[in-house]
C-alpha cells in the first residue's frame, strides 16, 4: 500500500516539530540540507558556522517534519558565544523530537555528553544519530553507540551519512514514526522559514568562512543593504555589507589588489544564481565595526542567535 493510500483506507497524517542538536561540527546543517532536498543552511568546518536558528520542512504523503537547525551546544567565550547557546537551548523547548547528533570520527567526550544532559531531561522523542559514518568503520561507530547509550532513554538509534546520503531515509522514517498525529503546520510546497534576504546573507558568510582561518571567520557579520531585481535582464542586483572587528581582518578580507574579496564574490554569485534562479550582480563592501561580537544589540541585529 503506498503512503497516499495508507492515509485514505484511515491512517492520519502526523507532523512535529523536530530539532537537532549536538556539538558544532557534528553535520546537523548538513543533514536539515539533505532531508529538505536543498540547501538552506550553510556549512562549513568552522565551529560556530550556524548563528541562527532555522527551520527546514519536509512534507511527504503521510507526514510532516519541522526541523529546527541550532548552533552547536558549546561553553560560551563571548556574549555572541552566549546567545547561540541561549538560542539552541530555547529551540528544545516544546519539541516533539530530538535529534542528538554525534560525529562518528570523533570519539564521544565530555562535550557530547553534556549536550546529551539536556536532552535527557525533556520531555520529547529521542533519537541518538551516529553521523559521518562514511568516514569509519563499522567498528568505530559501534564504539560511539555503545558510549552515547547510557547518556539518555534513546527511542531509536540511527547510523547514518549526511554527507552519501546513506541512512537518511531510514532516519527520516524513524522520525515520522515518533510524531504525533497532527495538521501540516507549513504549507506542503514551502521548505524553510528564512526570508530570502536572511539566506542570501548566510552564502555570502559561508564563503568566507570556507576561504579564512583562524579568528578572522569568527569576526564576520554579514548584511545585505539592498536586493533589487531587474525584470527585463532576469537579473538580481545584491548590495551587501561584510563587517569586520579590525583593520587588520578587513585588509586579510579584501587582500591583495582586492583579490580576495573579489574570489569571495565569485564563489557566492555561483551560489546565490541557484538559490535564487536567475542571474546575479553581487556588490561585496567590507566595514569595521569594533567589537560588534560583545554587543548584544548588534549580535540580535545581524539576526544572530535569537534574532531580533
Ligand atoms: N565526511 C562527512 N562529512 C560530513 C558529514 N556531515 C557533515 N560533514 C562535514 O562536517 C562539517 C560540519 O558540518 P555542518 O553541517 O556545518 O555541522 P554543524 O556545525 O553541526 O551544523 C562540514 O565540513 C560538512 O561537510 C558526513 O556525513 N560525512
Ligand atoms: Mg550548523
Amino acid at each position: 500500500m503506498s503512503a497516499a493510500e495508507t492515509l485514505e483506507a484511515g491512517g492520519r497524517f502526523h507532523s512535529g516539530f523536530v530539532t537537532f542538536v549536538g556539538r558544532p561540527n557534528a553535520g546537523k546543517s548538513t543533514l536539515l540540507n539533505r532531508i529538505v532536498g536543498r540547501k538552506i543552511a550553510i556549512t562549513s568546518s568552522t565551529a560556530q558556522t550556524t548563528r541562527h536558528r532555522l527551520t527546514g520542512v519536509r512534507t511527504t504523503d503521510t507526514c510532516q517534519l519541522v526541523i529546527v537547525d541550532t548552533p552547536g551546544l558549546h561553553k560560551p567565550h563571548d556574549a555572541l558565544g552566549q546567545e547561540l547557546n541561549e538560542s539552541a537551548l530555547q529551540a528544545l523547548d516544546g519539541v516533539d523530537c530530538v535529534a542528538f547528533l554525534l560525529d562518528a570520527s570523533k570519539p564521544a567526550g565530555r562535550g557530547d555528553e553534556w549536550v546529551a544532559q539536556h536532552v535527557a531531561r525533556l520531555d520529547a522523542a529521542k533519537i541518538l544519530v551516529v553521523n559521518k559514518a562514511d568516514l569509519v568503520e563499522q567498528d568505530v561507530v559501534d564504539a560511539q553507540v555503545e558510549a552515547a547509550r547510557p547518556w539518555a532513554d534513546w527511542d531509536a538509534v540511527c547510523v547514518l551519512s549526511a554527507r552519501t546520503g546513506a541512512g537518511v531515509d531510514e532516519f527520516v522514517d524513524a522520525v515520522s514514526s515518533l510524531l504525533p498525529e497532527g495538521p501540516h503546520w507549513f504549507p506542503a510546497d514551502m521548505d524553510t522559514d528564512q526570508p530570502e534576504e536572511v539566506m542570501v546573507a548566510e552564502f555570502i558568510r559561508e564563503k568566507i568562512l570556507r576561504s579564512f582561518r583562524d579568528e578572522v571567520p569568527h569576526a564576520i557579520g554579514v548584511a545585505v543593504e539592498e536586493m533589487e531585481y531587474v525584470k527585463r535582464s532576469d537579473l538580481m542586483r545584491i548590495y551587501a555589507l561584510i563587517y569586520v572587528e579590525h583593520d587588520s581582518q578587513k585588509g586579510i578580507i579584501i587582500g591583495k589588489g582586492g583579490q580576495a574579496l573579489k574570489e569571495i564574490g565569485t564563489q557566492a554569485r555561483a551560489d546565490l544564481e541557484s538559490l535564487l534562479g536567475c542571474r546575479v550582480f553581487l556588490d561585496l563592501r567590507v566595514k569595521v565595526k569594533k567589537n560588534w561580537r560583545r554587543d548584544v544589540n548588534q549580535i540580535r541585529r545581524f539576526g544572530y542567535g535569537q534574532g531580533i
